[in-house]
């Protein structure tokens, strides 16, 4: 492995901190950089790390490297990538492996390697997670593509570690790497909210941030164990120069960069109902709404009702919720896999989210055992371990909803997350209205319970109504 050479184009945060990792692990690191100053001043300031090998030319980079020869590109998504593979493939023989180690959207992974494998270029789409410190250190990375066999050294010997694990593993064809690495970021979008709703409860039932960083302290020493917990505690610690707690002075107006919004857009277009992660993405909407908030909250008015919640019961909310995030990001792989013939495996998936990643969480590992127990688990929320957790949580996940309600408090995730158990759990939903008022104004025809599935029927169900069926 010593000396091996990889080529890496792209010199900001994610890939100057992999170029190192790589370095650390005894390949030698061809960069280019578009901007060749970044190049220059990245060398200079790692003057110990002799395995970096800087070029200024994109020929110059190509040539420095072996056949076939490994890229990985860390440039931003969409049409830097576009203008890096323009100048680079040309250059390029059959066999020579590029991976794509930005955030790209999916679909744009999936053709880029169905083009590039007419060349004989083999297209590696990988997520990549962990931000700087974890491209550094030992990022979770989900390959998807072609070229695995020459890149499973490499990435597995950077990749962060869990119980001797790499979490790096190749994920399935085409784009399916940055599809799983877009669920990833659902299912983070999802997790942030979950935690910011117990934040938002827990400060309005009168605690100092202080007070609310050691709940967050006790929960995550549970099976809410997590990176995120971990950070809010620490953020929630930390004060301004006037000795204020500094997240109370943060704006509340949530941005984002839009691997949420693909999420849920992807869930739409297959008939998903990941309605937590939606909420949080809407979530952040509404937050953003920050003038409009205040001019409402001056005019109208909700309930004055105090908050009445436990402690203990905020954290079964919790637990109870974020379980339903990971079920709906796993429903979400599985559909596309089987749209895609992907053949996407959740045991393969989940134990690549325990380390290095922003969702690693100590219910990664029970949602490992879930898949491997059961490879053909058709949902999470059927695992017999979290439908007892959930089964356990769930009179205080209710009381919370409903005082939160009843003091006015939103909490969109949690309630979204109980009406999906709760319709999931139910065998005859009120859809049967929708179907008759469908049929009454449209004709769009309904089934029966009482005869087979596939058998459509139309009602003329009063004079006026729509009569002739559609197809
Ligand atoms: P950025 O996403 O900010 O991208 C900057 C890099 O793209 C620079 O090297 C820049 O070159 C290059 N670039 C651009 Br912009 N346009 C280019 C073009 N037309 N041709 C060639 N190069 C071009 O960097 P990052 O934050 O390090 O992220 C890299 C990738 O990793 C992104 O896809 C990002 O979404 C993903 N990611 C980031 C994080 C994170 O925590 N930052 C985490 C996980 C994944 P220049 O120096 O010449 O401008």
């Amino acid at each position: 492995m010593a000396d091996e050479r990889i080529g890496l184009i792209g010199l900001a945060v994610m890939g100057q901190s992999l170029s190192l990792n790589l370095a650390d692990h005894g390949y030698e690191v061809v960069i280019f950089n578009r901007t060749a100053e970044t190049t220059r001043s990245f060398i200079d300031g790692n003057p110990e790390q002799s395995r970096l090998i800087g070029t200024a030319e994109i020929e110059r980079f190509v040539g420095e490297l072996d056949r076939p020869r490994r890229i990985v590109l860390m440039v931003k998504a969409g049409e830097a990538v576009e203008a890096v593979l323009a100048h680079l493939v040309p250059r390029l023989d059959a066999g020579d492996v590029i991976v794509d180690g930005g955030n790209s959207f999916w679909a744009d992974s999936e053709r880029r390697s169905e083009q590039l494998a007419t060349l004989g270029i083999r297209f590696l789409g990988t997520g990549i997670s962990g931000g700087e410190q974890g491209a550094r250190f030992g990022p979770s990375i989900m390959p998807g593509g072609n070229g695995w066999e020459e890149m499973r050294e490499p990435l597995t010997a950077i990749a962060a570690k869990v119980d001797g694990e790499a979490c790096c593993d190749w994920i399935g064809p085409g784009g399916s790497g940055h599809y799983v690495k877009m669920i990833h970021n659902g299912i983070e979008y999802a997790d942030m909210q979950v935690i910011a709703e117990a934040y938002h409860l827990l400060r309005a039932s009168g605690r100092s941030a202080a007070e609310t960083a050691a709940v967050f302290r006790r929960f995550g020493e549970g099976s809410l164990s997590s990176y995120l917990m971990d950070i809010t505690a620490q953020i929630l610690e930390v004060a301004d120069d006037d000795g204020e707690p500094l997240v109370e002075k943060i704006l509340d107006a949530a941005a984002q960069k839009g691997t949420g919004r693909w999420t849920v857009e992807d869930a739409l277009s297959r008939g998903q109902p990941t309605t937590v992660i939606a909420e949080a993405v809407l979530a952040r909407s509404l937050s953003a709404l920050k003038d409009e908030r205040v001019h409402a909250a001056s005019r109208l008015r909700g309930p004055s009702a105090p908050l009445v919640v436990e402690e203990r019961e905020i954290e079964q909310a919790l637990l109870a919720s974020k379980i339903v995030c990971y079920a709906q990001g796993f429903m979400l792989i599985r559909a596309c896999s089987g749209d895609l013939s992907w053949a996407l495996q959740p045991a393969r998936i989940a134990p690549l989210w325990r380390g290095g990643c922003i969702i690693r969480a100590r219910m990664l590992n029970d949602i490992t055992s879930a898949y491997r127990n059961d490879p053909e688990l058709s949902n999470l929320l059927l695992d017999p371990h979290f439908a007892d957790v959930i089964d356990n949580a769930q009179a205080a996940w209710r009381n919370v909803i409903a005082a939160a309600a009843k003091a006015g408090i939103p909490v969109p995730a949690y309630s979204a997350a109980l009406s999906f158990y709760d319709g999931f759990r139910t065998a005859r939903l009120p859809a049967n209205l929708i179907q008759a008022q469908r049929d009454f104004f449209g004709a769009h025809t309904y089934e029966r319970v009482d005869r087979d599935r596939g058998e459509h029927f139309h009602t003329q169900w009063a004079p006026g109504a729509a009569t002739t069926p559609s197809s």
